[in-house]
């Protein structure tokens, strides 16, 4: 056909490299951004099979790598909802990415269609934005040409360069058909998280200056921008800015640096911001969908507010407002955490009568477990997280009727909560004003927030394997089922350590076996760690 003739000769124009097989993993597919071109415009190619299999739904595609180094880069495609792929066309994705020729990718094409249904003529839409990794124009050419061999059939839409969040907004925004969530551009989200946020922090502005680590990624144009709709309420000191200056991103800077490092980047410390009292300061990661907090105890002491502290702060001031709402017999709330998040946390939150869901690690898991809960609060100890508000709690909120001032409030407040907190996928800046919000309400600071409960010591160890394959996991990765016999020896180190707990799983994203394990000391965490490691070895 003339469709599969003009697919073709866009395809030829990027050849699959030889010697390297490409997989769809946890966060879509990520390697040297220089092995990615044939990649990205298969995945486009998917995304228009994608998008016509649902009715001509908008589908996105999203080319980032993170908070991985600058050279990396990386593609995934953002379900209708603003959800990540559905996970059983992950397989599709693979499969088409590793043809080695143009006439296998044709014939792969056509069998999903096949496999699926889809009529391959029907109309389509896609929506695409990358961030700011200098091989990011060069792949959104190999997107482009893919999808210049649909012609007029199909709907695209170039966003340009803006974060991983602000991409599922705009996906969710235009799938809407209601057009309440937001007007479906970059500007109608900041718009939409000014609003609601101005409503939440009413008189209590203009809040303290926040330092804000933007990793020298594209987290730095969505602050810059973002302030200029919300002014002097909320002064963001954007540090770590630069976008131009090769080798720049993500490195000594950026969250999940503060996170594994479990320090300050080298820049704020240097330049002092935190010495003050009474500031605190938070990094984003390097496409802004990644979040934690950090401050200096008595002005010296390092310590890191993470996913774990955010989920709580937000599920604590979240469960107020449900009760003053009078709603508590009518609104589940629950937290949804991975076998990562710190045992003190889990049982903070258990103590406070709120439920705790446990899934594998990577957002899909959590994001799924939250809709669950008529509200959910997912993190991950990293800073992937969000709160989710199911239909029927804003319709329960919008319909109740406040017999008191105080009532009135607090539904207010809930409802502007839910506008602030993206819906759709973990958001640094939502994340970020979600925390500020909390913080301004409760009168607290960082230190304050930081009292609620306190970590145990803990150690993640990355563990060089032959084959992490032969590791296979069960309940919520925190135990193994293969190498049999491995967990009884995990058990039984367990069992020796004061408030010990340990687990092994595969990683997702790189080639080794990760190994976690808390405990009472930081000794005790250490050993324990060792102890498991080598059992595994
Ligand atoms: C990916 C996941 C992240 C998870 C990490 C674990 C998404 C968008 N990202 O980056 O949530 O924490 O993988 O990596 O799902 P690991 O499997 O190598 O430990
Ligand atoms: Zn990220």
């Amino acid at each position: 056909s003339a469709l599969f003739a003009a697919i073709s000769k866009a395809a030829d124009q990027y050849p699959k490299p030889e010697g390297v097989t490409f997989s769809y993993g946890t966060a879509g597919f990520r390697t040297l951004g220089s092995r990615l071109p044939s990649v990205i415009l298969r995945v486009g190619l998917l995304a228009v099979l994608r998008s016509q299999r649902l009715n001509g739904s908008t589908i996105g595609v999203m080319v980032t790598a993170s908070h991985n180094p600058e050279p990396d880069n990386g593609v995934k495609l953002v379900d209708p909802a603003g959800e990540m792929l559905e996970q059983s066309w992950e397989a599709h994705a693979t499969k088409l990415a590793n043809c080695a020729t143009t006439a296998d990718l044709i014939a792969a094409y056509e069998s999903i269609a096949t496999a699926l249904r889809i009529n391959v003529n029907a109309p389509a839409s896609v929506v695409y934005a990358r961030d700011t990794r200098p091989s990011g124009p060069e792949l959104i050419k190999a997107l482009e040409t893919g999808l210049a061999a649909y012609g007029s059939q199909i709907k695209v839409s170039d966003i340009g360069i803006t974060t991983t969040p602000v991409l599922h907004y705009v996906v969710k925004a235009t799938n809407d058909k209601t057009g309440l969530y937001g007007t479906p551009t970059i500007e109608g989200y900041y718009v939409k998280l000014a609003t609601a946020f101005q409503t939440l922090v009413g008189n209590r502005g203009p809040l303290a200056p926040l330092y804000v680590d933007c990793a020298n990624g594209v987290g730095a144009i969505a602050l810059a921008d973002f302030q200029k709709h919300i002014g002097e309420l909320l002064p963001l000191k954007a540090i770590n800015t630069d976008l131009d200056k090769a080798g720049a991103l993500n490195y000594q800077c950026g969250a999940d640096f503060v996170k594994t490092k479990q320090q300050l980047p080298p820049s704020v410390a240097a330049a002092g911001y935190l010495s003050a009292p009474k500031t605190h300061a938070c990094s984003f990661d390097g496409d802004a969908d990644r979040i934690v907090y950090y401050y200096l105890r008595d002005g010296k002491h390092f310590r890191l507010l993470d996913g774990d502290k955010i989920a709580v702060l937000a599920a604590l001031f979240i469960g107020d407002l449900i009760a003053r709402a009078g709603l508590t017999d009518k609104i589940k709330l629950g937290v949804v955490q991975t076998a990562y998040a710190n045992g003190s946390s889990t049982k903070f939150i258990n103590h406070r009568n709120i439920p705790v869901t446990c899934t594998p690690t990577g957002v899909k898991h959590l994001h799924h477990a939250a809709l669950r809960y008529d509200i959910g609060v997912y993190f991950e100890a990293n800073g992937h997280g969000t709160v989710l508000f199911s239909d029927e709690v804003l319709e329960t909120l919008k319909n109740a009727e406040p017999e008191s001032p105080d009532q009135k409030n607090a539904i207010k407040n809930l409802i502007a909560l839910s506008e602030v907190i993206n819906q759709a996928v973990g958001d640094a800046l939502s994340d970020l004003l979600l925390v500020e919000v909390v913080l301004a309400h409760r009168g607290y600071g960082a230190e304050e927030w930081d009292e609620s409960y306190e970590d145990l010591p803990n150690r993640l160890v990355k563990v060089e394997v032959p084959d992490r394959s032969i590791f296979l996991t069960t309940d919520a990765e925190r135990k193994l089922t293969s190498p049999a016999g491995l967990q009884a020896l995990i058990d039984e180190a367990v069992s020796k350590v004061e408030l010990g707990r340990s687990f092994v799983r595969p990683s997702g994203t790189e080639d080794c076996v990760r190994v976690y394990a808390e405990a009472a000391s930081s000794s005790a965490a250490e050993g324990l760690a060792i102890t498991v490691s080598d059992l595994v070895k």
